[in-house]
């Protein structure tokens, strides 16, 4: 094997950088290209999982050894997984990582001048590698080839029919999922804001066809272009089937979403919003400022804490409209499913006051969708529990519903003064709300009134 004869050994170790140079002089003059082989293990999983960055770090490896970058491509495999390829007027830099093993496979190769070296030193930091090692090839000895003088022309011409076809240069894809289903949205591999709390992940990313979206660890919360669907019919239906809300509470919502929709009725005086984890809210506010829309509202009262010790300590019989805007049951949610906080809910709610809470799906998480009916209807008694079903694309299954309790028994959800709701859906804009709306949602498939009675 020519090539592995004229081969350049490195084999690095961060404690000892022992380099074992085997170098034929001869053998490596003359040649067409370069080649470096590079092993980077014990590497950080999430940097070799993001393939914006990773996107980033090839270029600028190029760049910062003197190439002249001319395109990039780089796909994001589901689960994990990178591969993409710098081309570069010096022949191209290419990757292929296993987040789950910590590795990249890194192909450096190059022609000229270039050190590629160069590149090399910047990848192993960019990647966070504490483990690597290289071997280096020349490609194409001059004095095993022969150079043949052809005529171009005939594939210039090719060239010029060929038409690109428009490729995309991104095949990214965040899936929101349980073990049997999923929700998967393409998105452009732009990260805005990613950072882990004592909570949870919190990432914007962008979507082509939602724009941009929030999601908690690996499930979308609110898209920019279907937030309307879900805030809209968690503040109004019970907002207009009370009549007379003053004084709401929020728990989670950390969006803004619920609030803003909330504060459009000019009869609310007060909303105490308690979000548990304030990095949702910075991140909304710097990335999605129309959602993040009513934080400065006089009448909202903003608490970053848990609400669930909230629910716990509430003043008794306070609030006309308590809204759980929480997320799903996993993580910090877990808690907003409870019997206990549901019974602190209701405790804080005035006797004609109404509870709304996120209600999972009748087709993706069935058992917290019953569970959460049972809890309601076992708290504010039979017929005073409702389910309000609408559709949020961007959610696994996309039919997802709103739990509703009414501490009266007087108080029929369904019922509303309609030609008052158009007239505000009019001059507010709605967008998926109205009074025909308001009634169509508590109409049930059967098969969710089955699920419902099934005990
Ligand atoms: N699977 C999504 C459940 C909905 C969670 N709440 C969304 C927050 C929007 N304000």
């Amino acid at each position: 094997m020519d090539a592995i004869s004229e081969k350049k050994i490195l084999s690095m170790d961060v404690e000892k950088r022992t380099f074992a140079l085997l170098n034929d002089k001869k053998r490596t003059m003359g040649a067409l290209g370069n080649h470096i082989l590079v092993e980077f293990m014990r590497c950080d999983p999430h940097v070799l999982n993001d393939v914006s960055s990773i996107e980033r770090d090839m270029v600028e490896a190029a760049r910062k050894a003197g190439a002249t970058v001319i395109n990039s491509t780089f796909h994001h495999f589901s689960p994990y997984g990178v591969s993409g390829v710098v081309v570069i007027e010096e022949s191209h830099l290419a990757i292929h990582t296993w987040p789950e093993y910590g590795y990249a496979a890194v192909d450096l190769f190059t022609c000229g001048e270039m050190d590629a070296w160069i590149s090399f030193d910047f990848l192993k930091e960019a990647f966070r590698s504490d483990s690597y090692s290289a071997i280096e090839m020349k490609r194409g000895s001059k004095n095993l080839l022969k150079r043949i003088d052809f005529d171009i022309s005939s594939s210039r011409q090719k060239a010029d029919e060929w038409v690109n076809p428009g490729m995309y240069t991104r095949n990214v894809w965040f899936t929101d999922k349980d073990e049997f289903q999923a929700l998967s949205l393409r998105y452009t591999g732009e990260v805005y804001h990613d950072v882990t709390t004592a909570y949870q992940r919190v990432r914007i990313l962008e979507s082509p066809k939602y724009g941009k979206f929030l999601a908690l660890d690996d499930m979308v919360m609110t898209t920019e272009n279907d937030e309307f669907h879900y805030h809209e019919m968690i503040s109004h239906p019970a907002i207009f089937a009370h009549g007379n809300v003053k004084n709401v509470l929020v728990i989670g919502g950390g969006d803004g979403g619920t609030v803003r929709e909330v504060l459009r009725h000019s009869g609310i005086e007060k909303v105490t919003m308690v979000e548990i984890d304030g990095e949702v809210i910075k991140a909304c506010k710097q990335h999605l400022p129309d959602i993040a829309a009513a934080f400065d509202d006089p009448r909202l009262e903003l608490i970053v804490g848990d609400g669930i010790s909230f629910a716990e300590q509430a003043t008794h019989s306070s609030y006309d409209l308590i809204i759980v805007d929480g997320s799903d049951p996993v993580g910090p949610a877990e808690g907003l499913f409870s019997v206990g906080f549901y019974n602190n809910c209701y405790k804080a709610l005035k006797p004609d006051g109404i509870l709304v809470a996120q209600g999972e799906s009748p087709k993706f998480n069935e058992a917290a969708f019953t569970d959460l009916h049972d809890t309601i209807e076992g708290l504010f008694g039979k017929g005073n529990a409702y389910v309000s079903l609408f559709y949020v694309p961007t959610y696994p299954t996309g039919m997802w519903s709103f739990q509703v309790g009414t501490k009266a028994s007087a108080t029929d959800f369904g019922h509303i003064d309609a030609a008052e709701v158009e007239a505000f859906v009019q001059a507010k804009g709605l967008k998926y709300y109205n009074s025909s709306i308001h009634t169509a949602s508590l109409a049930l498939p059967n098969f969710v009134r089955q699920l419902l009675q099934r005990k």
